[in-house]
């Protein structure tokens, strides 16, 4: 037996594990006493090598015919894909070509998915699933501070006086960073705030819980702001020396009182003051948030919010305190900082800046890159609707069941001319497909992730790809290839990451040699730069920080006659996302094999729906049948549904209506109705 340190394949605390390999098979994981979990992973870390051979694996490249889909060869796969891009791309420009990247993937696999965007498509059209989930931090921290990621670090938590988590399940979507502010509480005497509108794990735990209504968080922060000033508990020296535009900020927070706020927020005034007195008066206060505050068509404004309030308290560029937003997918933050987003290059390096593309066009030796902003993942599946988009290249994602409204994402799917899916498993949208390819697991590369504290960490190979799989980005690169480029033809992942650091600032100073110890947070600058535990000690990108005001504004669709309950939706310990890992996964499925809705004890009485009983749950967009689970972590009013269940998805229900500043759904808010299906059903 051998064991491969590696990182976990699921969420962005960044855990570091051992994979056990017997016989050329992942038999086992071990924690490693190293890195963010030390030496403790949760329940998804000790079953990450379950699903690697499950017998569901894609293990040949697919293609379809008449008939459904048929193996076969790389060769036939390979020529097919190349041939029909360059035809598309031949007879209908550039834009009609998009590729949706992978938050799964490694910084060196999104690289060259970008750099084939950009180099062998010539579009920009390149998005991934950092949209539904922080595009709103990118832009929102991106305007008041410099830069959309956590400033602070996960050990820095522990440094807190005051913790603020909000619209953040810590213990089950990141439970090893919610075992640290269990510890914090515990043991150094921190002081815990949540506001969610759901009862969840932490809120037993604090001090204060705000119960605010879905889709409020704006007026609840504002409230906040306002009895800070009103009692004169802002860090004025703080305020004056590094940051602009105080004045405006105090002119729209005044206008809402504590009590003005609980008529929004459905929040006791008081409760509203005791929060923001215990806030300000920490010295040390991080906050902590997640998708409950970005997944909202005022996401943009509810994250600039959260900054507003930290920036007023002084609370940024020192130990224990920031804004921290918890990056989601094992390498979301990665996918970002290495450019698989439609507006800018690696390093947020923005592709409208002539600069920017001269460097790129030298490095990647072509003559001219595209200089639009491409689609961002919503668009492209409108302009796939609307039958601008022929073709799309998906890896690693799952839209079909993790996009809001999907009967409208199945539709746009359906209308593409070509459609190629990437995956380890045949998801949803791969069974859409005209060509599906293997790609190999995070047990069978080399590479790096970033987890969500700008920390780049190794995986490691610990087997040979499963079946005839291959890594993704070798896989991009025969496509380029065949398709007439030959600058993807590196000869291995590190190769990738040297060429990628020399062009991105922000990881100019790591390789693979200086990760052997635990990782480096960027920005690392130059290869003698030790790495960045939190971030704007000195100064702001930009100087100083901006404030920027916002006005309260209620979600798209709110509760009416036809449609009198919230739905809000998000995620359960045990699953992850689509499910298409963790249902392979016997430890995790034996745990929960089935979707559910959480009501009210109340609401389920007036309903008259029994526990377990099947509902059928409906929106504007459509509908599905689900077990009720009837428990009061959930408020009256307001229903939770977990997305990870394909046989009662909850985005058949949700709302597609984004943030302008952002493109972000409104997964987090809609209006739906419950109807019982009567007892031959139940
Ligand atoms: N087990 C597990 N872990 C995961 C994932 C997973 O699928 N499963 N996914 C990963 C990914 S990609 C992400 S992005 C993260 C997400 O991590 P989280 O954001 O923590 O997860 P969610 O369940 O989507 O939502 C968090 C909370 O938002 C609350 N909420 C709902 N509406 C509102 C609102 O209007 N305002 C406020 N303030 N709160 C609201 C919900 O009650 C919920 O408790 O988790 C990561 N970790
Ligand atoms: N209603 C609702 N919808 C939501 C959310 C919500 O809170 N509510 N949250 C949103 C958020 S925050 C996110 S991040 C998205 C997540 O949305 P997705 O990223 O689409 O969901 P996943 O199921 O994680 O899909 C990842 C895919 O990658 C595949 N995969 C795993 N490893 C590899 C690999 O090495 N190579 C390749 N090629 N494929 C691999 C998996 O099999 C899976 O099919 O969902 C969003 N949707
Ligand atoms: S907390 Fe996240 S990174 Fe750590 S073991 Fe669990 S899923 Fe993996
Ligand atoms: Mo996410």
């Amino acid at each position: 037996m051998s064991r491969v340190l590696t990182t976990c394949i699921y969420c962005g605390v960044g855990c570091n594990l051992y994979l056990k390999v017997r016989d050329g098979r992942v038999v086992g994981v071990l924690p490693s006493r190293g890195g963010p979990g030390e030496g403790k992973l949760c329940i998804k870390g000790w079953s990450a090598h379950e699903f690697v051979h499950s017998p569901k694996r894609l293990t040949k490249p697919l293609m379809r015919d008449s008939q459904g889909f048929k193996d076969v060869s790389w060769g036939e796969a390979i020529e097919l894909v190349a041939r029909r891009f360059s035809a598309i791309k031949e007879q209908y420009g550039p834009s009609s070509l998009a590729v949706l990247s992978s938050a799964k993937c490694t910084n060196e696999e999104n690289y060259v998915l970008q750099k084939f965007a950009r180099v062998v498509l010539g579009t920009n059209n390149i998005d991934h699933c950092a949209r539904l989930c922080h595009a709103s931090t990118v832009v929102g921290l991106g305007a008041t501070f410099g830069a959309g990621a956590m400033t602070n670090s996960i050990q820095d938590i522990e440094d807190a006086g005051v913790i603020f988590v909000i619209g953040s399940n810590t213990t089950e979507q990141h439970p090893l960073i919610g075992r640290r502010i269990l510890r914090a509480i515990r043991e150094r005497g921190a002081r815990l705030i949540v506001a969610d509108p759901r009862s969840i794990d932490l809120a037993e735990f604090a001090e204060i819980h705000l119960q605010h209504k879905p889709g409020t968080d704006v007026a609840l922060i504002n409230g906040m702001m306002s009895v800070i000033l009103s009692q004169d508990l802002h860090d004025m020296e703080f305020i004056q020396r590094r940051t602009r535009n105080f004045e405006a900020m105090k002119k729209v927070a005044e206008r809402y009182p504590p009590e003005y706020v609980e008529g929004i927020t459905g929040v006791p005034a008081e409760k509203i003051s005791e929060a923001a007195r215990l806030y300000a008066k920490a010295g040390r206060a991080s906050i902590i948030y997640s998708m409950g505050i970005t997944q909202h068509t005022t996401g943009t404004d509810n994250v600039v919010s959260l900054a507003n309030l930290a920036m007023m308290t002084g609370n940024v560029g020192k130990k224990g305190s920031g804004v921290n937003p918890l990056r989601g997918h094992n390498n979301v933050q990665g996918a970002c900082d290495v450019g698989a987003l439609p507006d800018v290059f690696p390093g947020y390096q923005r592709v409208t800046d002539r600069q920017a593309r001269e460097k790129m066009q030298k490095a990647w030796k072509v003559a001219e890159l595209d200089d639009k902003p491409g689609l961002t993942q919503p668009e492209m599946l409108n302009s796939a609707y609307n039958g601008d988009l022929k073709a799309l290249y998906i890896v690693g994602e799952n839209p079909m069941l993790s996009h809001p409204d999907i009967n409208h994402v199945r539709q746009s799917l359906r209308n593409l001319e070509f459609l190629v899916v990437q995956d380890v498993f045949l998801s949803e949208t791969a069974k859409l497909a005209d060509v599906v390819l293997p790609a190999a697991s995070f047990a069978e590369k080399d590479g790096t992730f970033t987890s969500t504290e700008r920390r780049v960490q190794r995986i490691r190979k610990a087997i040979e790809p499963v079946g005839d799989s291959k890594e993704d980005w070798r896989i991009t690169a025969e496509i380029a290839e065949r398709m007439g480029y030959k600058g993807l033809a590196y000869g291995s992942a590190k190769e990738i990451m040297d060429e990628l650091a020399s062009i991105t600032p922000i990881y100019g100073g790591i390789s693979w040699d200086r990760l052997n110890d635990g990782g480096l947070q960027w920005p690392c600058w130059d290869p003698s730069h030790p790495g960045t535990q939190f971030l704007y000690e000195k100064d702001f990108s930009g100087g100083r920080a901006n404030f920027v005001p916002v006005d309260f504004q209620s979600p798209a669709e709110e509760p009416d006659e036809d449609y009198p309950i919230i739905l809000t939706t998000g995620r359960l310990l045990f699953h992850f996302h689509t499910g298409t890992m963790t249902r392979k996964s016997p430890t995790l499925d034996a745990q929960l094999a089935e979707g559910y809705v959480e009501i009210n004890p109340e609401d389920a009485e007036s309903l008259r729906i029994g526990e377990g009983e099947k509902v059928r749950v409906k929106s504007r967009r459509g509908e599905i049948e689900i077990k009720a689970v009837i428990t009061p972590i959930i408020p009256r009013g307001t229903i939770f549904i977990p997305f990870h269940f394909a046989e009662s998805p909850a985005n058949a229900l949700t709302n597609p209506a984004l943030d302008p500043k952002s493109k972000i759904a409104e997964v987090k808010v809609c209006a739906v109705r419950i109807e019982r299906l009567g007892p031959r059903n139940a």
